[in-house]
């Protein structure tokens, strides 16, 4: 942080934002879609390594072609712009999900929407709760994820963490609907919190594997148009098979392979429209990937959301 932050700061996006290195050269934000990095990691129950992801991002994302899967000849980056990354604290998963929401209701106050690159999941609590402060109410939660993020405790007498941030979620901003698109693995305890939610829709991962294209663009079409308010779409990557992304905390066998993820997350934001307040892309881990082997599917994944944004 540099010492002139000491006598300019007019608010929390000035003071804990640092904006230091751009992702794929892309200018500081003026106009654009603003992406956010957002380096959080204080509740890893295994893994550890989620709070690099955005700097090993940026560091490599130079070296990549701009090149979105659809589309062709199209300048993603040109709708895009980088606010550079949230400074944390280290270790406080309350004060850290209060500084991304304060922070990130700025951001979408001032922008209308914000990417964020995280940082283990938690993070979209406070980005919850930033759609909700912003909007005046919360709309639609889609949690894309081979895990369902919503047991009561995790570790067991841990109220707040990766594993039960969704029920904080329900608890707090108290959505309209919560679709949960590719989830493989869950508890007991956890499946019957979801299942008795009188608002939740579940797409178990070898649902969505089964379902044609058509099929599974209507069922989310639908579900979005069934409520009006905004969406926030949360994506951990590790969703995606571990082949493909084994750079994750907690990988599950399994996965979605990439087009089958591109068409969730298509659908999502063809139906969301401008409604679609907030993007997570959450869970990267880079000291968990060999060789980096998962960064260019980081990478496209980045370049896609923007441009069906
Ligand atoms: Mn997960």
């Amino acid at each position: 942080m540099g010492l002139w932050r000491w006598f300019s700061v007019s608010s929390d996006l000035d003071f804990y934002v640092n904006s230091q290195y751009t992702l794929f050269g892309i200018p500081g934000c003026g106009s654009g879609i603003p992406i956010l990095g957002v380096p959080v990691e204080d509740t890893v129950s295994f893994r550890p390594g989620t709070r690099f992801a955005p700097g090993v991002i940026r560091s490599w994302s130079q070296y990549f072609e701009f090149t979105p899967t659809e589309d062709l000849g199209i300048d993603v980056l040109s709708k895009a712009c980088d606010l550079g990354d949230l400074i944390p604290l280290q270790g406080a998963v309350n004060a850290n999900v209060e500084r991304i929401r304060s922070v990130v209701k700025e951001i979408i106050g001032r922008w209308g929407r914000v990417v964020s690159i995280g940082g283990e999941h938690t993070l979209s609590l406070g980005i919850a709760k930033a759609v909700n402060d912003s909007q005046g109410s919360y709309g639609i939660y889609v949690h894309v994820d081979a895990h369902m993020d919503s047991r009561k405790e995790w570790p067991v007498g841990q109220s707040l963490s990766h594993a039960t941030f969704v029920r904080h979620i329900v608890n707090s901003v108290d959505p309209q609907l919560l679709l949960f698109l590719g989830p493989r693995v869950y508890d007991k305890e956890e499946i019957s919190f979801v299942r008795d939610l009188d608002n939740s829709m579940l797409l178990l991962t070898r649902d969505v594997k089964l379902m044609g294209s058509y099929e599974l663009r209507r069922i989310i079409g639908d579900s979005l148009s069934s409520y009006p308010g905004p969406i926030h779409l949360s994506i951990d990557v590790d969703v995606l098979d571990p082949s493909i992304m084994p750079g994750v905390g907690n990988p599950e066998g399994f996965g979605l392979n990439y087009g089958e993820l591109l068409r969730i997350i298509r659908a999502v934001l063809d139906y969301g429209g401008s409604r679609v307040k907030a993007v997570d892309l959450v869970e990267y881990s880079p000291p968990n990937d060999p060789g980096l082997m998962s960064l260019p599917t980081m990478v496209r994944l980045i370049l896609d959301v923007l441009n069906y944004l």
